[in-house]
């Protein structure tokens, strides 16, 4: 079989369309390859040691995983050297990470969270890899700032994810469509498995953790009581719940076989405006289901257009299908 591997992939897509420059692609290629080394730590777990607690919390006051630490690292060392960044931004670090004197600088910023669904790791459940890149704003590479990375997700030049379940799967977007790559764990080389990945309109089946649903607000709980009254309510059909707890195996699910994942914003934490974070979670994932023909929005506006105000920002999210993704919004 003729296979298509990641960098060929890339290069064909800048020859035809000219979006993956040298710089990018090196760094695109150093994520996934720095992806393919989480994904063997994430398989040898007890083996290694990986598992468990890390003992210490990040700047949102969660509990740091060990595997948290690794993977922030692994992704901090392998991009710091490359010359394609001016900085680095992480849901596991308080600030940005700026790129050492002695080492060149780039044009793009690199935001990631490192290890996305913590609370999957000890318990063998797929967790995975999200990451952004953006353009850095016209100023001296070498003087970037915080504010840098304020930038609405309407302006990410690629984004994507590495999820690590049964298989090893990078699924990328540098905005020409969505494409999946599956690891080849004995060789280490990204295959082109999927060349467009597409959200179907229309699904019967939705994610959101239903039990916080005594904290919803009100269109969230419209929505989502219309969906469970099935055939005999007022959608006239069935649907069926998938929650896994980590967001890139529910948004992988939904690019491979539709439906619809939420996390609404509640009454728990009257300050936050949702669990989710803006800039390492909904934004890349928002820009990778409208490369696949879905919607996102935070119940309001679409999540690709919030003008961010901070790093660490939280927002609330509902993606995936068309047809749901515009009725529940409407209900807001
Ligand atoms: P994390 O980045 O600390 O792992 O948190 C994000 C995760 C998402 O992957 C997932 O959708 C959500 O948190 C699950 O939350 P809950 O435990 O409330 O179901
Ligand atoms: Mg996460």
């Amino acid at each position: 079989m003729n296979r298509i591997s990641l960098t060929r992939h890339l290069v064909e897509v800048h020859r035809s369309k000219g979006l993956v420059p040298t710089a990018l692609q090196q760094l695109l290629e150093t994520v996934a390859q720095t992806c393919a080394q989480i994904s063997q730590a994430v398989g040898r777990g007890a083996l290694s040691d990986v598992l468990g607690e890390a003992g210490s919390d990040n700047v949102q006051g969660e509990h740091q995983k060990k595997l948290d630490i690794i993977a922030n690292d692994a992704l901090l060392d392998a991009n710091v050297w490359g010359g394609s960044l001016a900085a680095m931004a992480s849901e596991e670090m308080d600030h940005p990470f700026f790129i050492p004197n002695h080492y060149p600088t780039g044009d793009y910023l690199l935001l990631f969270d490192p290890l996305d669904g913590s609370s999957n790791i000890d318990v063998n459940v797929s967790i995975g890899t999200i990451f952004s890149v953006l353009r850095m704003p016209e100023h001296d590479q070498r003087a970037a700032t915080e504010k840098d990375f304020l930038q609405c997700g309407r302006r990410q030049i690629a984004a994507g994810y590495a999820v690590y379940g049964p298989s090893t799967m990078l699924v990328l977007s540098v905005g020409d469509g969505v494409a999946a790559f599956t690891l080849e764990r004995e060789t280490g080389t990204w295959w082109l498995t999927e060349a467009q990945m597409s959200v179907p309109s229309e699904t019967r089946e939705y994610a959101i953790n239903a039990s916080n649903a005594r904290h919803w607000e009100a269109p969230v709980k419209r929505y989502v009581d219309e969906l469970l009254a099935g055939a005999s309510g007022p959608r006239g059909k069935d649907f069926n719940t998938r929650w896994v707890a980590s967001m890139v195996a529910d948004v992988h699910r939904i690019l491979v076989r539709g439906g619809v994942f939420m996390y609404p914003r509640d009454a728990r934490e009257p300050g936050k405006p949702g669990k989710l974070r803006l800039l390492y979670e909904a934004n890349p994932m928002s820009f990778l289901i409208e490369q696949a023909g879905g919607m996102a929005t935070d119940g309001h506006g679409a999540i690709l257009d919030i003008e961010p105000t901070g790093l660490h920002q939280r927002v609330a999210v509902f993606l995936g299908a068309r047809t749901e993704v515009e009725l529940v919004t409407s209900y807001h």
